[in-house]
């Protein structure tokens, strides 16, 4: 069971990805960044490019088993049905998703539950109805994904770490070595990327030198 207290430090550096962001073979790349430090991974097979039907449910497990043998949580996005299929470890949703509470209730108990957020009204709602992390984004300008809400950066994080002291809260979009502490000083726990590792040349690398910044 993977559900445990010190969700705050597991999530300091939450690998996003699909295939469809994967420069090479999506299994490798995983591997070669929780090797790198990644701390925890959200399946995100989605868009253009994206595998649908037996070869997500194909992939979702091969990246689970890649996960379970480092010991990182292995979460799914968006699709509770898949969540329950594969035995995630948690399901990760946006607000368009449905409806936040009747989605908490179908998890099993020992799946994690966390919900992108844009502000401080979004982030109340999700703790109110016993979220176990947010997700803040955007909060760089990013070309991964389309339908962006408006960049405010990590002034984001810290109105909604004013507001809620103790929630795990990661910050994402546009974030890289280069930016990732400003996530950080604002208040996060930890930094979700895709591209950065996902496409990176050498993704032990790119997550190394992630978690040296932070
Ligand atoms: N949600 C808000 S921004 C974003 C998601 C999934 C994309 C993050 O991708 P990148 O490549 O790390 O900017
Ligand atoms: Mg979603």
């Amino acid at each position: 069971m993977i559900k445990q207290n010190n969700l705050k430090k597991q999530l300091s550096l939450y690998f996003v990805m699909g295939s469809q962001n994967c420069k090479y073979d999506p299994v490798e790349t995983l591997e070669k960044a929780i090797q790198g430090g990644v701390t925890f991974f959200q399946f995100r097979e989605k868009g253009e490019g994206s595998r649908t039907g037996e070869g997500k449910i194909e992939l979702g497990l091969q990246l689970k088993e890649v996960c379970h043998q480092y010991d990182v949580p292995f979460i799914v996005n968006d699709d509770l049905g898949l969540a329950i299929e594969l035995d995630a470890d948690g399901l990760h949703i946006g607000q368009e998703d449905g409806d936040m509470k009747k989605i908490k209730d179908s998890l099993k108990s020992h799946q994690l539950f966390g919900v992108s957020t844009h502000n401080v009204e979004e982030a109340l709602e999700a703790h109110r109805i016993g979220v176990d992390y947010i997700g803040v984004g955007p909060m760089f300008n990013t070309n991964t994904k389309e339908d962006i809400e408006e960049v405010r950066g990590p002034v984001v994080i810290k109105e909604i770490r004013e507001q809620l002291p103790g929630i795990p809260l990661v910050g994402i979009g546009g974030i890289k070595h280069n930016n990732a502490l400003k996530v950080i000083e604002a208040g996060a726990d930890g930094v979700a990327v895709i591209s950065d590792i996902a496409e990176a040349d050498f993704p032990t690398r790119a997550a190394e030198r992630m978690l040296k910044d932070i």
